[in-house]
């Protein structure tokens, strides 16, 4: 995948109309492909958001474009899995990971008193770890990591190894962490998933690794959370930009694996 030129694959879907127009956000997603692969990764992406839990789609928009700047190769955060048992206990674990890894107690506060007002978003939410206050100024649609993969073969090697659910949701997820915490500005990020029948989320941070908790929402609820923790950033742009636009690859390698544990 890395001979050659490299493309970026972009996929968003939603219901009652486009996103412009306040339709509901149903599916996103985005990957890395080489030319001949093309034509797979548009199937995938297309596939994922007719089938979408949160229902069917009546806008989609699918796109490709060639990536000029190389591309990064970073390993995948060391992970952990929290098996809890009710939502309760769940979001105190992950108010505790927030903390540990050095989000105040009293932002974590401000964050979750304004949690229920993005409750459709399509992209994550930036907060300022010291203000408490968010700093990306893109209302509902926040921003959207993109310009990440993680080569199949090697995903499945390390979640075998892990003794992980081989699916594309802990892979998709696992990558998108992986790619934000490498930025030395995020303190942490707190997710869950807006998918109805979905209640694992995470905290993740490189400190801390991604740390899965099995319960973070109730069976059936259809809000979803992806928040960064930013540190004092001198150019929000050049951060920004970088979620946005830096193309990177997740490798692991069993070696660098056995030696970080
Ligand atoms: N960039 C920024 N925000 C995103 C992105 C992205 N590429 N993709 C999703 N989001 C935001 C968006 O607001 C969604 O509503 C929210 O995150 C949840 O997205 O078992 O599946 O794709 O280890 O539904 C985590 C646990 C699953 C996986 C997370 O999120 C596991 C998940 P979803
Ligand atoms: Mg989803």
């Amino acid at each position: 995948m890395q001979k050659g030129k490299v493309y970026s694959v972009r996929m968003r879907a939603s219901m009652n109309g486009s996103h412009e127009q306040g339709g509901k956000h149903i599916s996103g997603g985005e990957q890395l492909s080489n030319y001949e692969n093309i034509n797979q990764s548009i199937h995938y992406l297309m596939e994922k958001a007719l089938r979408h839990s949160r229902g069917k789609p009546d806008f989609m928009q699918i796109q490709f474009e060639a990536i000029n700047e190389p591309v990064k190769q970073i390993s995948p955060l060391p992970i952990r899995t929290h098996e809890v048992d009710s939502v309760k206990e769940g979001q105190a674990l992950a108010w505790k990971l927030l903390e540990k890894s050095g989000v105040p107690h009293k932002v974590i506060h401000t964050v979750y008193k304004q949690m229920s007002e993005y409750s459709n978003m399509r992209g994550a939410i930036l907060y300022n770890i010291y203000s408490g206050e968010r700093i990306d100024y893109r209302g509902n649609k926040g921003i959207r990591v993109s310009r990440m993969d993680w080569d199949n073969a090697n995903f499945q090697e390390w979640a075998k190894l892990h003794q992980l659910p081989l699916t594309e949701k802990v892979k998709e997820a696992l990558v998108l962490a992986s790619k934000v915490a490498s930025h030395p500005s995020t303190i942490a990020e707190l997710c869950w998933s807006d998918d109805p029948n979905y209640m694992t989320g995470y905290v993740a941070s490189s400190k801390l690794g991604y740390q899965r908790i099995t319960k973070l929402k109730e069976y059936g609820d259809d809000r979803g959370c992806r928040i960064f923790f930013v540190d004092n950033v001198t150019d929000l742009n050049t951060y920004i930009d970088f979620l946005e636009k830096q193309p990177i690859f997740v490798q692991w390698e069993e070696e660098n694996d056995k030696r970080s544990n």
